[in-house]
């Protein structure tokens, strides 16, 4: 993977510092660390068999043998959300992520939703740990130079601007690949090759056009969006699994590919249950759905479906004790058909359990409603917990509706690390959500977002293996550094 550069020739710093750039700066690590691990025999055997290749089994203890990503290196283009996320994710899977920002700007999220003065926003913290930052203006030209030699020196580029902003910048597939051909190119767009490919795309109209907001609400209300940012967030997920598959690839190929994903592709991907129900309409009505027991016909299209479960077992969001002063106060009710017996003891309907016309799941559809309601009297003179607990103790799938807050103060969620308090030197603490994938060798530990620019030498001289003079030439010429404001004419 990355590999270090080779040292810089030290010669005197001339006009053009960026030439010593790309002098200095040569490719790295990964061989290395290969080479380091590998058995000599197995070496000799490499053509023989794949297996061959493999390295030593470690010795070290889990968790003791470095990260599973530790050698990549990723030249980091992302900015709000979607690419963020996936960055991040490889960032705590141990990758080098060298953020590339706008000087002086950053990534805009730096400055949005901004609830302490002077501080980056938790917009920006929470989806930017473990990461490095680098201010480099790039259509200046020393600062595209740079960009080069990074591109160089990396193993992935990874970048979510709007369509054609990258190829505005000089960094086309074509040059990137001829540049370092071992790179991986990853990108987010909002719409895959067609009509709408030039737009740019916010997490909302992703949810809208991927198919999600037309199947989440109530069939007689609006299309709804969800809090869940499956359009950012779901389609960062999606390309870091692109990116570490394509890095499997070249460990055989030894070349590097494009990886794209549209938004509207990723929501669609999580939305895939919804085009089965599409296709099951030509067979008849959707009988899973409570308003088939609500004897209301179908449409053409998959329609709303409320709090239904979407699955084959029926589920309904049922008030708990408290319902009329916390909005929380609700539980998710699965009425799964192995458990229906323990399910009619526990609401007091033992009739229910043999009477056929509540016995099987079949007799049950019609009235699911009616059902749902009748629990629902059980569920309101208990809290959403003491009701977890009851059901659970008879495997009862049910699920409280935790608030923001529950969350936040639940010690569990704190003790595997899916919500960590990270220090941040000018926010102070704030709580965020660590890596919620767990490898049981590649242990995540969750380092706060950095301040805009705060590796930009430490980048230019550790990666790019630059002297200090030609460093000073290259932020000599502005490249690296936001333009001086024009002083307003008297
Ligand atoms: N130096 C110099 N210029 C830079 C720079 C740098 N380091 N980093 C960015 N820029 C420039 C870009 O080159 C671009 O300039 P041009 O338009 O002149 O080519 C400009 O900044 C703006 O980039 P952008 O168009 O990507 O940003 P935007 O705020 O206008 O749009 C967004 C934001 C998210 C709508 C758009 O980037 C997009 O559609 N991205 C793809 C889909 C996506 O990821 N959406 C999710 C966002 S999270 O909800």
């Amino acid at each position: 993977m990355a590999k270090k550069s080779k040292k810089a020739k030290g010669k005197a710093a001339s006009k053009a510092p960026a030439r010593k750039v790309a002098k200095a700066a040569r490719r790295p690590a990964a061989k290395k660390a290969v080479k380091k691990n590998a058995k000599p025999a197995a070496k000799k055997s490499a053509a023989k068999s794949a297996k061959s290749t493999m390295p030593r089994i470690s010795s070290k203890p889990f968790g003791l043998d470095g990260k599973a990503l530790q050698g990549v290196r990723i030249l980091d283009f992302t900015h709000v959300q979607s690419g963020p996320t996936c960055t991040q994710l490889l960032a705590w899977f141990g990758a080098d992520v060298i953020k590339v920002e706008r000087p002086g700007v950053g990534d805009i999220t730096r400055g949005q939703l901004v609830d302490v003065k002077g501080a980056d926003s938790l917009y920006f913290t929470m989806l930017n740990h473990n990461k490095r930052s680098i201010t480099i203006d790039s259509k200046h030209p020393q600062g595209k130079r740079v960009l080069d030699e990074l591109i160089k020196s990396c193993d992935v580029l990874v970048e979510n601007f709007a369509p054609g902003a990258l190829d505005r910048m000089g960094l086309t597939w074509e040059h990137i690949h001829k540049t370092n051909p071992r790179i991986v190119v990853a990108s987010i767009k909002g719409f895959g090759p067609g009509p709408y490919e030039d737009c740019k795309v916010y997490e909302n109209v992703a949810q809208c056009t991927g198919g999600s907001a037309s199947t989440t609400g109530f069939r007689d209300g609006p299309p709804l969006v969800t809090g869940a940012q499956i359009g950012d967030s779901g389609t960062g997920l999606h390309l870091a699994l692109g990116i570490v598959t394509a890095l499997y690839q070249r460990t055989r190929t030894g070349r590097g590919q494009k990886v794209s994903v549209a938004m509207q592709d990723g929501v669609l991907n999580l939305c895939r249950v919804k085009l089965r129900d599409q296709q099951r309409l030509k067979a008849g009505p959707l009988k899973e759905y409570s308003q088939f027991g609500q004897n209301i016909p179908f449409g053409d299209a998959t329609p709303r479906a409320g709090n239904d479960s979407g699955g084959g077992q029926p589920g309904w969001i049922l008030k708990c004790q408290g319902w009329e002063t916390d909005p929380n106060a609700y539980i998710y009710f699965i009425t799964q058909a192995p458990v229906w017996g323990p399910i009619c003891d526990l609401i007091g309907e033992p009739t229910w359990k043999t009477d056929p016309e509540y016995a099987t799941p079949p007799a049950r559809l019609p009235k699911l409603m009616q059902i749902f309601d009748r629990i629902e009297q059980w569920t309101k003179t208990k809290s959403k917990f003491e009701v977890m607990e009851l059901c659970n103790a008879h495997d009862i799938p049910v699920g409280p509706i935790l608030s923001m807050k529950e969350i936040a103060e639940d010690q569990s969620l704190r003790k595997t690390g899916t919500v960590v308090e990270v220090d941040h030197p000018t926010r102070g603490a704030y709580l965020t959500v660590g890596n919620p994938i767990k490898l049981s060798d590649s242990i995540s530990e969750v380092k706060r977002s950095p301040l805009l620019g705060e590796h930009t030498d430490e980048i230019l001289r550790d990666v790019l293996k630059l002297k200090a003079n030609v460093i000073a030439e290259i932020k000599a010429s502005g490249a690296l550094s936001a333009p001086e404001k024009k002083e307003k004419a008297a």
